[in-house]
């Protein structure tokens, strides 16, 4: 079979949408940080919806870890298929965005030039929760992480996310250049914010003049919402089927698609709104909801529904008990700490049950349940901290966290291994094996862990009380007796 590329969108593909715009006319504008499955299926499908108006915002893609999309994408020109998936159907549509593709290890000096360069004014990032190499619990720079150790010790070769936008930024600033807006679009607390600080403060360390000078950079905040499941070898031979090419890496994904933008583009920016971006003066709001409603109770059943033996997030939400445990964790503790004038949380959370449902879509617990030392204080322990201001009950929630704990120690229900991806995850697989079959000594040692729970957490009586009290009974009497008598 032939494969996607620049020459085979000429022939036209039956029944598949393509560009609508002269690819051999779009120049770049943005250089995107982490060039994965979401951002292909989000940011890169609305710039692909707007390049036909002004082609001077084409996207180049760099992987800072690995160069596996670099290789799929280049045989084929930047190309690829985004299939949306319901009930109905699969839709292939053709994304013509990303110019290309570069490997930060292996093009390094290409990718600072790059981003030195004036025709760049925006760059985006979605490097994934742990890729800011900063404390969880206090959104600080972690100064000891191995990589801002080896990017101060190394400036002019970064390989972390930060080192690489200060590097970039201090060439620009030499060269008379005005700086690019920098667009998290990664699932952390207040994002802009969050990044302006720890990026800041690594150009500080470098050196204080650098430091102000980032202090002037504008970091918009965004809530980004997309679910995407990664792509499997079925897929793959299920988009061939229906665009008639070989797709070395399709990306499926489901109908819906949320934006939410903070206007702050001092260098100018593609008219996101036309492609239904909503533009905002304070993200804020959106963000903390959708992190607390969406992500909160994604990774409640990522931990539960993996260990109870569900494969994929709509194989839980078959489970009668999980829907009302997830139904009542976002109506009883998360809506009433939401602050949202003109949402209606109700229809927005009933959206959100059903796009769990979409059967056709895929998702793994297991993809989830990572990184979850970096995903639960902003998904869980943020709407904990405030009903616990509150005097307010956290069941639910607190089952979430002890089920994340459960899950940690790396043995399932039937004593079989689980794969445990997470940066603590050697940390945590010895303080399991201190505790022991010892519920309790488990709850003491993990909660210890700073960085996801800060002190106060640790040292909280009620907070302990409810979370090691569910810990216990997931061991006594396992997962699912567990959420039946949470929900009966
Ligand atoms: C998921 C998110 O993997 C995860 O942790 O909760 O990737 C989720 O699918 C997206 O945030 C949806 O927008």
């Amino acid at each position: 079979m032939t494969r996607l590329s620049a020459s085979l969108l000429a022939q036209a593909l039956r029944g598949v949408v393509l560009p609508a715009y002269d690819r051999s006319r779009i120049t770049p504008g943005i250089v995107h940080l982490g060039i994965g499955a979401f951002h292909r299926a989000h940011m890169a499908v609305y710039v692909d919806d707007l390049l036909k108006d002004d082609p001077s915002w084409a996207i180049i893609g760099a992987s800072l870890r690995r160069p596996d999309t670099k290789e799929a994408l280049e045989p084929q020109d930047g190309l690829y298929t985004v299939a949306v998936r319901d009930a109905e159907g699969t839709h292939p549509r053709v994304i013509g965005s990303i110019l290309k593709v570069l490997d930060a290890n292996s093009e390094r000096e290409d990718l600072l030039a790059l981003m030195a360069s004036p025709a760049i004014r925006i760059v985006s990032l979605t490097v994934t929760e742990k890729g800011y190499c900063h404390d969880p619990a206090t959104g600080e720079l972690d100064e000891r992480h191995p990589d801002i150790a080896h990017d101060l010790a190394n400036p002019a070769a970064p390989r972390s996310a930060p080192g690489m936008l200060v590097e970039a930024l201090a060439r620009r600033r030499a060269a008379g250049i005005a700086p690019f807006t920098v667009m998290s679009c990664d699932n952390l607390p207040s994002n802009g914010a969050t990044v302006k600080r720890i990026v800041t403060r690594f150009a500080r360390l470098r050196e204080a003049a650098l430091g102000d000078y980032v202090e002037g950079v504008a970091f918009p905040g965004t809530m980004v919402d997309r679910i995407v499941p990664s792509t499997t070898d079925a897929d793959r031979e299920t988009v061939a089927g229906l665009i008639g090419a070989e797709d070395a890496w399709p990306i499926m994904t489901e109908p819906f698609t949320q934006w939410v933008i903070e206007d702050d583009f001092p260098a100018g920016r593609p008219a996101f709104e036309k492609a239904g971006a909503q533009l905002v003066e304070d993200v804020e709001p959106f963000e903390r909801m959708k992190l607390r409603m969406l992500n909160g109770s994604h990774s409640t059943m990522a931990y539960l529904g993996y260990l109870a033996g569900y494969e994929y997030i709509s194989d839980v939400m078959g489970d009668e008990d999980f829907v009302r445990l997830i139904h009542g964790l976002m109506t009883q503790e998360v809506m009433p700490t939401l602050d949202m004038p003109g949402v209606d949380l109700g229809a927005y959370r009933d959206q959100l049950l059903d796009r769990f449902r979409n059967p056709a879509l895929k998702h793994r617990t297991w993809q989830i349940a990572m990184d979850g030392s970096q995903k639960l204080p902003q998904r869980l322990l943020a709407t904990i901290r405030e009903r616990l201001a509150a005097g307010q009950g956290f069941e639910r929630l607190g089952l979430g966290v002890a089920a994340w704990m459960r899950y940690v120690i790396g043995i399932d229900e039937k004593g079989d291994n689980i794969d445990v991806r997470d940066p603590l995850a050697l940390r945590m697989q010895a303080i399991a094996a201190d505790a022991g079959d010892d519920a309790e000594a488990l709850y003491i040692g993990l909660s210890g862990l700073g960085e996801v729970f800060g002190t106060d957490l640790a040292e909280n009586q009620s907070f302990a009380e409810t979370v090691a009290t569910h810990l216990d009974s997931l061991f006594e009497i396992g997962v699912k007796q567990t959420v039946n008598e949470v929900v009966g």
